[in-house]
């Protein structure tokens, strides 16, 4: 796999697209899905790790580390991708991706994984979790910050709204929600499941700090969080506007990369459009 990714760079656009050609590689090997998951997050992954979070790669478990949870655990792929270029473990290591014995499964354990901060795969818990370690920052003083990254099919899920309405109550203004708002689950559009519009107004009235971005627009993502941390009162969401398998043309907006594994040609098609 070393071979087929591209050298770090320091351009996040390059760094993106190395991310998502690492996605295809892994999930062409593996025969998995998700891909389309995956490659929607991968831009607001890239500023995060980059050049927002406070993390250190030779201490995942540094006490005063900006905590940061992927609630969509399916899209995992582009976090160990991530966490790879950071240099939290060799990229070469995601070769085993799926594999018996391996530390990378299909959603991410947080016991195997370094800088994997919490095990997710079972949706709408992301936040909850999110607000207890922004709480215990808050009371024990800490100056961390505490970011999750949800998909908008988890925000059909009570148990976010719930957390919601608690993290505005509690004024948790170090805790950062970005939405993946790709308007897509596995088997349907967001719309004609469960729509959530209009949805930055449900927000703002369980008292968040709210803004809607493009979500692949590497500047608008930085400043997004910027602003995010000028908060002295709220938590604040960050809703961006994705498009579900991102980068890749035919895989783009569309249901089917939800499950299906990229064919030996489908990979090629895919390597030939993530070129440098
Ligand atoms: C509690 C729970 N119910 C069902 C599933 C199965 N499941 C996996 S992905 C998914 C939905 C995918 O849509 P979305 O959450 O919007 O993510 P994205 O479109 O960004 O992949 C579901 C229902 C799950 N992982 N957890």
């Amino acid at each position: 796999m070393a071979e087929t990714i591209a050298p770090i760079a320091n351009d996040l656009a390059v760094k993106s697209r190395s991310v998502r050609r690492t996605i295809v590689e892994m999930a062409h090997r593996a025969h998995c899905g998700h891909v389309g998951s995956a490659l929607s997050t991968v831009d607001i992954l890239s500023v995060l790790y980059h050049s927002f979070l406070r993390i250190d790669p030779t201490q995942p478990q540094w006490a005063d580390r900006d905590r940061f949870i992927l609630s969509k655990g399916h899209g995992c792929t582009a976090l160990y991708a991530t966490l790879a270029q950071r240099g939290f473990f060799p990229v070469a290591e995601l070769e085993t991706f799926l594999r018996d014995g391996t530390l990378f499964a299909g959603h991410p354990s947080a016991r195997h994984v370094p800088g994997v901060e919490l095990s997710t795969g079972s949706l709408g818990h992301g936040i909850n979790v999110g607000i207890g370690m922004a709480l215990a920052g808050k009371r024990g003083e800490k100056n961390y910050r505490t970011v999750v990254l949800v998909s908008d099919g988890e925000c059909d899920e009570g148990s976010t709204w719930e957390a919601a309405l608690t993290a505005g109550f509690w004024k948790l203004n170090k805790l950062i929600v970005i939405v993946d708002y790709n308007k897509i689950q596995s088997f349907g559009r967001v719309a004609d499941i469960m729509e959530l519009e209009p949805f930055a107004a449900k927000w703002t009235t369980f008292n968040w700090h709210v803004q809607e971005i493009n979500g692949h627009d590497h500047a608008e993502i930085a400043r997004a969080l910027s602003k995010a941390t000028e908060e002295t009162q709220r938590p604040s969401v960050i809703i961006a506007h994705t498009i579900k398998g991102k980068g890749v043309s035919f895989m783009e907006d569309t249901v089917d990369w939800h499950y299906w594994p990229p064919s030996d040609d489908q990979k090629a098609k895919a390597f030939s459009e993530l070129c440098d």
